[in-house]
C-alpha cells in the first residue's frame, strides 16, 4: 500500500478549489504561508518562553504511560495557547484554514470548535510516533461504516521554523484517507515527511495516516504547532472552554464559538441543540 511521492504545496492565494481540490485527493495539502510572519514570531516567542518550563515526556493525553509513549519521551507538548499570547485569537481566525474547514466540516454539522491547539516541540532523539488518523478518537465506534465515515475533524500542523525531516516533521500517507481497510497502529507503507517553512501549514482529514517523525538531529528541537477542528456535536480532546469562563468579551463571533461560548445549533441539518446553558432564575441574575 502506497500513495503518491509528495504532497501538493499551494500557496495561501490560491483558488478555494484548488487547495480542496487537492485535500480530498490526497487527504492533505501543504498551504504555504498560509499564517503571517508576525503571528507565528508571537507564538513561537511564547511558546518557547512557556516550553521552558514545561518537562519533556509529561504529556499523556489522558491515558497515563500509554498514551506518553504515543505522544513521546522526548517531546515537549502544552496547550491553552490563548492564556499565553493574544496571537492565538489571530490563529483561529485564519480566513484560508476558516474557508477549508467550513468547506470540509459544514457539510456535517451546524458548528464545529477547536479540538486541540497544542504545542508540538519533538525532541533530539525522540522516535518516530506510531501512524494514525485523528479521526481515531471517535472512528473506534464507528468502524464499521468506514471508510465512508463522515468528515468530523480537520487537523493543521504549522510551520513555527523551518522543519527537515531530520528534526521530525511530520510523515504521512498521502491516499491513506480512502484506503478500504481501517486498522489500527499496524502499518507497513511508505510516508512522505512533511517539511516546512514558518507560517506554512500541513492541513489534513482526519482520515489520513499521519505521525510526528524521528528526530535524528543532535540538539534541534521540531517546534510546530497543531489546531484542529471537530464538529461541534462530538466532545473536544481538550477542553478549551474551560480556560475563558470570562467569556472572551469582544473576541471575534467566530473565536467565541470556536472556544465554546455558544450553544450547538445543528441548522441547517436535523437535530437539537448541545450544549446548552439554563436560564437562571430572575432573582439569581442581578
Ligand atoms: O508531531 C507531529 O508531527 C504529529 C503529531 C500527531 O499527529 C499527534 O500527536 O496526533
Amino acid at each position: 500500500m502506497q500513495g503518491p511521492a509528495k504532497l501538493t504545496q499551494l500557496p495561501a492565494t490560491a483558488p478555494i478549489e484548488d487547495l480542496l481540490a487537492a485535500y480530498h485527493r490526497d487527504g492533505a495539502v501543504v498551504v504555504k504561508r498560509m499564517i503571517g510572519r508576525p503571528t507565528i514570531d508571537a507564538l513561537r516567542t511564547a511558546a518557547d518562553r512557556f516550553a521552558e518550563k514545561v518537562e519533556a515526556g509529561v504529556a499523556d493525553q489522558g491515558m497515563g504511560e500509554q498514551g506518553a509513549f504515543f505522544v513521546g519521551t522526548r517531546t515537549k507538548r502544552f496547550s491553552s495557547l490563548g492564556l499565553l499570547d493574544d496571537a492565538y485569537f489571530d490563529l483561529l481566525d485564519n480566513e484560508v484554514y476558516a474557508a477549508i474547514a467550513d468547506a470540509v466540516l459544514l457539510p456535517n454539522c451546524g458548528s464545529y470548535w477547536v479540538n486541540t491547539a497544542q504545542v508540538m516541540y519533538i525532541g533530539p532523539g525522540e522516535t518516530a510516533q506510531a501512524l494514525h488518523r485523528d479521526a481515531d478518537n471517535w472512528f473506534q465506534h464507528v468502524v464499521p461504516t468506514w471508510p465512508d465515515t463522515p468528515e468530523v475533524t480537520i487537523s493543521a500542523m504549522i510551520g513555527l521554523e523551518d522543519i527537515t525531516e531530520e528534526m521530525g516533521a511530520t510523515r504521512c500517507v498521502p491516499g491513506s484517507h480512502c484506503w478500504s481497510e481501517f486498522n489500527i497502529y499496524e502499518f507497513d507503507v511508505e510516508t512522505v515527511p512533511v517539511e516546512l517553512a514558518p507560517g506554512d501549514a500541513f492541513v489534513y482529514t482526519g482520515k489520513v495516516l499521519h505521525g510526528g517523525g524521528a528526530n535524528t538531529t543532535a540538539d534541534r528541537w521540531r517546534r510546530a504547532l497543531h489546531l484542529s477542528f471537530v464538529v461541534g456535536w462530538l466532545t473536544p480532546e481538550e477542553a478549551h472552554p474551560l480556560d475563558h469562563v470570562d467569556g472572551l468579551v469582544g473576541r471575534s463571533p467566530r473565536v467565541q464559538r470556536l472556544l465554546g461560548q455558544h450553544s450547538y445549533d445543528p441548522r441547517p441539518h436535523p437535530g437539537g441543540g448541545l450544549w446548552l446553558r439554563h436560564v437562571r432564575p430572575i432573582e439569581d441574575q442581578v
